[in-house]
């Protein structure tokens, strides 16, 4: 039988998404610089401008799974990064914003087969996310770092059965012709 496991070094050209939450960007700011560097390091170009990292700002954390899902669908990407910083104020609110977006992040890796990662903070006090978004660490650096991995994994893990690659169609080059490939059929139905 097989271990599966992803590396930390890419090969070929992955291509990633971040969505990231303006709300608390004193905090998703600061994730993004995290997660920026670490891709770097790793050999990602990660100019707007370049071919390699796609950015999509959304106004706050519940909106981050509409629109990674979406990113996903498009079968661009090899990992999608999203970060956000829900803080717990006095009312229940942040309650339902941290429930929303971590199950819509799930539903969304669920549902399109691609990585999401889950790079919310979700914190009682605004010192704690800014303990984790650079002051004592910075959660962003890890969360491009499971992102690598998990882009890594997929490229190594067995093709999906009735799938293109387990017909024998060529397998996919990331970042190169997944841009022309639906991750999953129109209807969903190989999900
Ligand atoms: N969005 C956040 O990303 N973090 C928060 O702490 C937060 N709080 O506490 O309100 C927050 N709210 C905005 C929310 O994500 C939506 O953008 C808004 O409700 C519009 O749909």
């Amino acid at each position: 039988m097989a271990v599966f496991e992803g590396t930390l070094v890419t090969t070929g050209s992955p291509r990633f998404a971040i969505v990231l939450g303006r709300f608390n960007d004193l905090v998703t700011g600061k994730l993004l610089d995290g997660c920026q560097d670490c891709l770097k390091r790793h050999g990602i170009d990660v100019n707007p401008e370049g071919t390699q990292v796609d950015y999509a700002w959304v106004p706050g954390s519940f909106e981050i799974p509409l629109v990674a899902r979406q990113l996903a669908l498009t079968g661009r990407y090899n990992a999608i990064i999203c970060l956000g910083a829900v803080i717990r104020g006095s009312t229940p609110h942040f309650d339902y914003v941290a429930s929303e977006v971590a199950k819509g992040i799930a539903a969304a890796g669920f549902q399109t087969g691609v990585p999401i990662i889950f790079g919310v903070l979700t914190t009682d006090t605004l010192q704690q996310a800014l303990e984790r978004a650079g002051i004592k660490s910075n959660h962003g650096w890890g969360y491009a770092m499971n992102a690598l991995e998990m882009a890594s994994l997929m490229e190594r893990l067995p093709s999906v059965r009735g799938s293109d690659e387990d017909k024998g169609a060529a397998r996919l080059t990331p970042g190169v012709s997944m841009s022309a490939q639906p991750v999953i059929d129109a209807d969903h139905s190989s999900i």
